[in-house]
């Protein structure tokens, strides 16, 4: 495809606590940035997402005595997993990667922000009615197809994708601009689940060398 002027790159939570040696680092996180880097300058329309969490947010096991990182909580709202403590606001773990670049973005989206509620998606938390007003900025700005990147391929890039598809726009997410946390289980691991669920909403899949 060739990005044109309803097209928009959606780079998710390239972040220093999403890199090798972070607080919650996602295997080979490191080597999305610059294939990142190359896409951005494809498209009209970059926004970049930061995972923003206040101290003591509900998503991380220190706020849970007794529990430990990777364990589920049950809330009022549903099942939490929860991590080790990481994006915390104004940290150096929460700036975005050094190597990213992000003067092109002309939108910049904080989401997890309110201390009882965390939110994987760049649209809707996860009360699931919050909404961030991504949806609203992006069809403002006449935005119809939605191109995402960035990490974690199996929490905030497949929550981002689903609910912009919910929202109406058309997904596609670039596979070697991905990467995922892969939690293991019976069915083969978090990671395979993302792409199944992906596919099965309607989502599409690209490489970076199809984007010309
Ligand atoms: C993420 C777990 C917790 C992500 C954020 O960016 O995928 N994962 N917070
Ligand atoms: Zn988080």
């Amino acid at each position: 495809m060739t990005p044109g002027p309803t097209d928009l790159l959606l780079v998710v939570d390239v972040q220093v606590d999403f890199l090798p040696g972070g607080a919650l680092p996602v295997p080979d996180g490191d080597a999305v940035v610059r294939p990142i880097n190359g896409l951005q300058g494809r498209f009209r329309h970059v926004a970049l997402t930061q995972d923003w969490h206040p101290p003591g947010h509900v998503s991380f096991a220190t706020s849970h005595p007794g529990r430990a990182p990777f364990e589920t909580a049950r809330l009022a709202h549903g099942d939490q997993a929860l991590w080790p403590d990481h994006c915390v606001q104004g940290t150096p773990g929460a700036a975005f990667a050094p190597a990213l670049e992000t003067h092109r973005a002309a939108l910049v989206i904080r989401k997890g922000l309110q201390p009882g509620i965390d939110s994987y998606s760049a649209f809707l938390e996860g009360d699931r009615t919050t909404r961030t007003g991504l949806a609203g900025a992006l069809r403002e700005r006449g935005i119809r197809r939605v191109v995402l990147c960035g990490l974690a391929t199996d929490f905030c890039v497949l929550w981002s994708a689903l609910d912009a598809r919910e929202a109406g726009f058309e997904v596609l997410v670039v596979e070697d601009a991905v990467a995922g946390i892969d939690i293991p289980s019976s069915a083969g691991g978090s990671v395979a689940a993302a792409w199944a669920r992906m596919e099965a909403a309607g989502i599409g899949r690209l490489k970076t060398a199809d984007l010309a």
